[in-house]
């Protein structure tokens, strides 16, 4: 096993989880975000710092401040972490992070929460093991292709500046966010403004029911890529039934909450591609088998975000790395959310992020920026 030259020897075989540091930051976005559920002008993330016997790592919550796209929010999650899924953990000698998520069983859903400490737990680790997130996972590729996800706009004008924008940037895909009311006038004004060539999906949040079946169906008209989400989270029978009315193939994002989920959306004919989100599912280690329900039923997937700091975004790009990542994710550069990231900032190049190679996430945060930020520090031992 390859190990940093001067890092401290330690038992490789065990972890121990000494104490966390449950630390919020706020960062200002560049221009708000709006979605069917709701409009986004800051990101409070809860970052973890796990103090374990090989050192320490570094994860990020996917939660976001409210519970409206998701139940889980971040205060919530602080207090899963606190109250209940760090005292299962702390003290603990953990054959290694893949433990965590069993550690965690007994305590119902909070896949973010989970998600979080299992990623700073893989991270330590996997930095005192000298490997990266990318060899980890099972990656194939040094680089992988940015898609940009565009929030609802107040006017069409704006939205085709935004996206013309993100267009001369390099972006090689686009995903518009659609609601009822804002869906067919947009994607139109979209293709008639750049071409049918540009690689477009849409994402709904889950905002239609099947009564829309006949708005839905003509998207198909619009060579999309797909439609994310178009239904409740709940319906993956009826997606099943709406993909029969579509020619547009259906993706689905909430609905997956697991490898198993996603076996049984497939399976019914739910969806022919699925967005992987780690926060989503639980970990970076569920996401992977995700992933490889995906490859292995032939169904194409793509790796989703949540407007990740750097921390997190390091591991997206590690994770879209993996060879069944088929379709370009929502994997943007920094700057597309934070004019100052909390991390050496991601760039993109020729429409690509660099995925990293350093030990654990490859990336750390700039303790200036990191104190620049920070709202409140809770320590748990
Ligand atoms: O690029 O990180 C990103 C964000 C991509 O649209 C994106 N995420 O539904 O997938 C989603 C979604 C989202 C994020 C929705 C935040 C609501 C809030």
């Amino acid at each position: 096993m390859r190990r940093r030259a001067g890092a401290p020897p330690h038992n490789l075989a065990m972890t121990r989880l000494e104490a966390v540091e449950l630390r919020r930051v706020c960062l200002p976005l560049v221009a708000p975000f709006r979605t069917a559920h709701g409009a986004y002008a800051e990101r409070d993330v809860l970052l973890l710092r796990a103090a374990t016997s090989c050192g320490d790592g570094w994860g990020e919550c996917a939660a976001l401040a409210d519970p409206l796209y998701t139940s889980e929010y971040v205060d919530g999650c602080q207090h899963v972490l606190r109250e209940h899924l760090l005292p299962r953990l702390l003290g603990r000698d953990l054959s290694s992070a893949a433990a965590v998520a069993e550690a965690l069983r007994p305590v119902a859903g909070h896949r973010m929460a989970k998600a979080a400490i299992e990623m700073a737990v893989l991270d330590a680790e996997l930095r005192a093991r000298g490997e990266s997130f990318a060899d980890h996972l099972g990656a194939v590729r040094t680089a992988v292709d940015c898609g940009v996800a565009v929030g609802i706009h107040g006017s069409v004008e704006a939205l085709l500046d935004a996206v013309g924008g993100y267009l001369a940037q390099g972006y090689r895909r686009v995903k518009l966010k659609i609601e009822p009311g804002w869906d067919l006038e947009p994607v139109r004004a979209v293709r008639e403004r750049f071409g049918p060539d540009v690689p477009l999906q849409v994402d709904a949040n889950g905002a239609y029911t099947l009564a829309d079946v006949r708005r839905l169906a003509a998207l198909d008209d619009f060579g999309l890529l797909l439609i994310e989400q178009p239904l409740p989270e709940e319906q993956v029978r009826t997606h099943a039934e709406l993909a029969r009315l579509l020619r547009t193939p259906i993706c689905l994002d909430e609905s997956i909450t697991s490898a198993r989920a996603a076996a049984e959306a497939i399976a019914i004919g739910a969806c022919t591609v699925v967005s992987v989100k780690p926060g989503r599912v639980g970990g970076y280690l569920e996401a992977r088998r995700v992933h490889d329900v995906c490859a292995a039923s032939g169904v194409a997937a793509w790796l989703g975000g949540m407007l990740e700091t750097g921390l997190g975004r390091a591991g997206n790009v590690a994770l879209a790395a993996l060879p069944g990542f088929t379709l370009p994710g929502d994997v943007s550069a920094s700057d597309r959310y934070y004019r100052q990231d909390l991390t050496e900032p991601f760039v993109m190049r020729d429409g690509r992020l660099a995925v990293p190679s350093g030990p654990g996430l490859g990336v750390a945060p700039d303790p200036a920026r990191l104190a620049e930020f920070t709202t409140s520090v809770e320590i748990i031992r």
